[in-house]
């Protein structure tokens, strides 16, 4: 077993800044965000970037100004969020790719997302795919439901393996309309992964109250830890979070307590086939 891969994801689309004051939403909060996580054992960070009214975007100048200036500020691997918010529209979503991330997130299928519906039918993933092959993007296949691991076996064998040739799937448990965020759960998708490519890796992240269960699940089942508050706004019963450092340092606690120490960011381009910077 390896050390563990830490992801953050400091911001998502769907806390609004009035409820969770604490969520970075300007680039300046972002970067500042990404640098402590960064030095506390963070190795990628997952991006939902926001506008002057702290309201989801994925507008074109903002994407670019904020690649370069995480890439500016901090070794982290960017990965850019092409799953937006449940009403941004497919070609938005697909020009995520143009603001040149190292990776980005690519949804193997729709799912109930709360009230919502988060759309990706089959021809907007293989889109989003291919797109990644041709431009030298390394994508994160976010997982909401075990039969999504299935989609991805047809996906790469009938387009082949992403850039890189390393398989890396992130498994987001306990959206209300997904999986659960269980370490029963989180077995069978290891079971389920065991199928795709040798050597494919797994990430796991657990919703709301589901994020410890499944951090222990996913560290002592061979996985790595998204943690932020994309995922998780509430610390322990009555807790708000204050920080993304706070997750990640918990995140990197419990690793540790694993014996699989946080991966560096050049550690983790060797491991998910992402050149060298
Ligand atoms: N905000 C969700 C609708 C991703 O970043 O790729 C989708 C999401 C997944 O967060
Ligand atoms: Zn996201």
């Amino acid at each position: 077993m390896t050390g563990t891969l830490i992801t953050v994801a400091p911001t998502g689309a769907e806390s609004s800044k009035a409820a969770v004051p604490a969520l970075p939403v300007t680039l300046d909060e972002l970067v500042a965000t990404a640098k402590e996580c960064e030095a506390l054992g963070a190795a990628i960070i997952h991006v939902h970037i926001r506008d002057d009214d702290a309201k989801p975007t994925l507008d074109q100048g903002r994407l670019r100004a904020t690649v370069a200036g995480l890439r500016e500020s901090t070794g982290l691997i960017v990965q850019l969020s092409s799953g937006g918010s449940v009403t941004d529209p497919e070609a938005d979503r697909l020009a995520v790719l143009d603001a040149g991330p190292e990776m980005a997130s690519c949804t193997m299928g729709t799912v109930n997302f709360g009230d919502d519906v988060f759309m990706n039918r089959w021809e907007f993933v293989v889109e989003l795919h291919t797109r990644m092959q041709e431009r030298g993007i390394v994508p994160e296949y976010e997982i909401f439901d075990l039969g999504q691991l299935t989609t991805l076996q047809r996906l790469l064998s009938s387009y082949g393996l992403p850039f890189g040739g390393h398989v890396h799937v992130d498994l987001v448990m306990g959206v209300p309309g997904g999986m659960p965020g269980t370490a029963e759960a989180l077995v069978a998708c290891r079971q389920a992964v065991r199928d795709l490519p040798e050597g494919t890796t797994f990430s796991a992240t657990g919703i709301g109250r589901s994020t410890i269960p499944v951090m222990l699940a996913s560290l002592s089942a061979g996985g790595h830890l998204r943690v932020g508050m994309e995922d998780t706004v509430t610390y322990a019963k009555g807790q708000p979070v204050e920080s993304n450092m706070q997750l990640v340092a918990r995140a990197v606690g419990f690793a540790q307590l694993a014996q699989r120490p946080p991966l560096s960011p050049a550690e983790a381009r060797e491991l998910l086939g992402i050149p060298a910077r």
